[in-house]
């Protein structure tokens, strides 16, 4: 039987949640040890499947050459890139990093399969890790998967990391920045008293949707191509059966009724996730049976938005075994990189596990030269570390949510949100629509 994890909304197409729990009761045998991914994890790689879909994306067995631990070279005297609002991009930075983007991802696509850095082998790792080819610590009944747990945010961030690093190479430009695609901003303020990006982003960013371009994914639904039309995070995509055939459906809501809906979903995703639990999602060690079941073990910044933005743009982005041939998934990742710092900083107990069996887990991927890395989570848990940060953005639309159906501009009153808005050194004024 085979007892591997899948993405997130899948849980209907393994076995019912009530004999996953029993199986986990009786079949888990926790080491209270990290998971570590070695040689033989890609050696022992065989077939995956997600959503009852084979997915066959096993990198090649054999790893030529070292294998080099990583550690972030942190240098506080260098300045940091910094990560961007795609929607505040115009004029000739605009035409010069659209430009450098689509360069980048049409090298990326041109470079041969059996090169771990081509835009091919990029989605294959990502399907390696993430529907069920790899078996832990060469155990045939336990897989592992880097969704629906723990994992998610920092595999994500050494994923994305290296995927900035290949870009920055073929570019020849090192200072090449994957910026994000805002999408959880739905607040234009057209004055603000600090540095920094006030414009809504809830709308697909446009330099995707050019088809000549290395960027263009066709397989979009409707809803990416339709300019009005906000993005809505607060489709649940925990309650979507996938085996029913028929694609989520997202309602017609009205731009003030999807800004109030996706700025709720921000504030119960963030500023309700107090603790590490919640937020990053539930341990998952050596030894453990993962539960199929987003609504158990997955943390709330895996849920909302991150799964309800794949969801809404549809296409490749459904799978896992395909979400990153769609370029956007790069940038849609960089804002959830963007919300897991901004989440440290509301603090008050937001703070990552302490737990060494996170900590000290340890995955491999191959970097930019094409070596394979030795990369703990501990390593790459402090993004200035690894040489980026991000962009001043209007947070206080969904921070200073508050639970009213009103959406006239709104004081933040609360001590509570007033407080959060003082640690991130914002004027939360304005919670209306734009
Ligand atoms: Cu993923």
């Amino acid at each position: 039987m085979q007892l591997r994890e899948g993405f997130m909304m899948v849980l209907s197409t393994r076995l019912p949640l009530i004999v996953q729990c029993l199986l986990s009761l009786f079949v888990t045998t926790s080491l209270s040890a990290p998971i570590i991914i070695t040689r033989e994890t890609f050696k022992t790689c065989r077939r995956g499947a997600f959503n009852g879909v084979p997915a066959d994306c096993c990198p090649p067995k054999f790893i030529q050459g070292p294998i080099v631990d990583f550690s972030p070279k942190y240098n506080p005297s260098k300045p940091l890139r910094v990560r961007k609002a795609l929607q505040c991009l115009t004029g000739k930075e605009l035409t010069i990093y659209t430009e450098k983007l689509q360069r980048g991802y049409a090298l990326m696509r041109a470079l041969p399969d059996d090169d771990p850095r081509s835009f091919k082998r990029q989605n294959e790792i990502h399907c390696a890790y993430g529907t069920g080819p790899f078996i832990q610590n060469a155990s045939a009944n336990l897989t592992l998967d880097i969704h629906l747990n723990w994992f998610f945010l920092p595999w994500h961030r050494m994923f994305i990391y290296f995927h900035e690093k290949i870009l920055q190479t073929l570019l020849k430009d090192p200072n090449f920045t994957l910026h994000f695609w805002n999408f959880d901003s739905s607040v234009t303020l057209s004055t603000s008293e600090r540095p920094g990006c006030f414009k809504a982003g809830h709308f697909f960013p446009p330099m995707y949707l050019d088809p000549s371009k290395s960027t263009f994914e066709p397989n979009r639904t409707y809803r990416a191509f339709e300019p009005s039309r906000p993005v809505d995070l607060s489709f649940d995509a925990t309650q979507w059966n996938p085996l029913g055939g028929v694609p989520p459906v997202f309602p017609n809501y009205t731009l003030e009724e999807q800004v109030w809906r996706n700025g709720a979903t921000m504030y119960k995703s963030v500023v309700s996730s107090s603790n590490a639990s919640s937020f990053i999602g539930k341990p998952f060690r050596a030894g453990d049976v993962q539960i199929v079941d987003p609504t158990i073990a997955a943390g709330n910044s895996e849920k909302w938005p991150h799964i309800s933005v794949h969801m809404w743009i549809g296409g490749l982005m459904y799978l896992a075994q395909t979400s990153p041939r769609d370029p956007i998934f790069y940038h849609l990742h960089a804002n959830v990189e963007r919300i897991w710092d901004l989440w440290h900083k509301l603090g008050d107990g937001r703070a990552d596990p302490s737990d060494p069996d996170w900590l000290d887990a340890e995955f491999l991927i191959w970097d930019e030269k094409k070596v394979m890395r030795r990369v703990k989570v501990r390593n790459v848990l402090d993004i200035k570390t690894l040489g980026d940060t991000f962009e001043n953005v209007n947070d206080a639309s969904w921070i200073c949510f508050q639970n009213s159906t009103s959406t006239t501009p709104s004081n933040c009153s609360s001590t509570k949100t007033s407080m959060y808005q003082s640690r991130l050194r914002d004027s939360c004024l304005f919670r209306g629509t734009e």
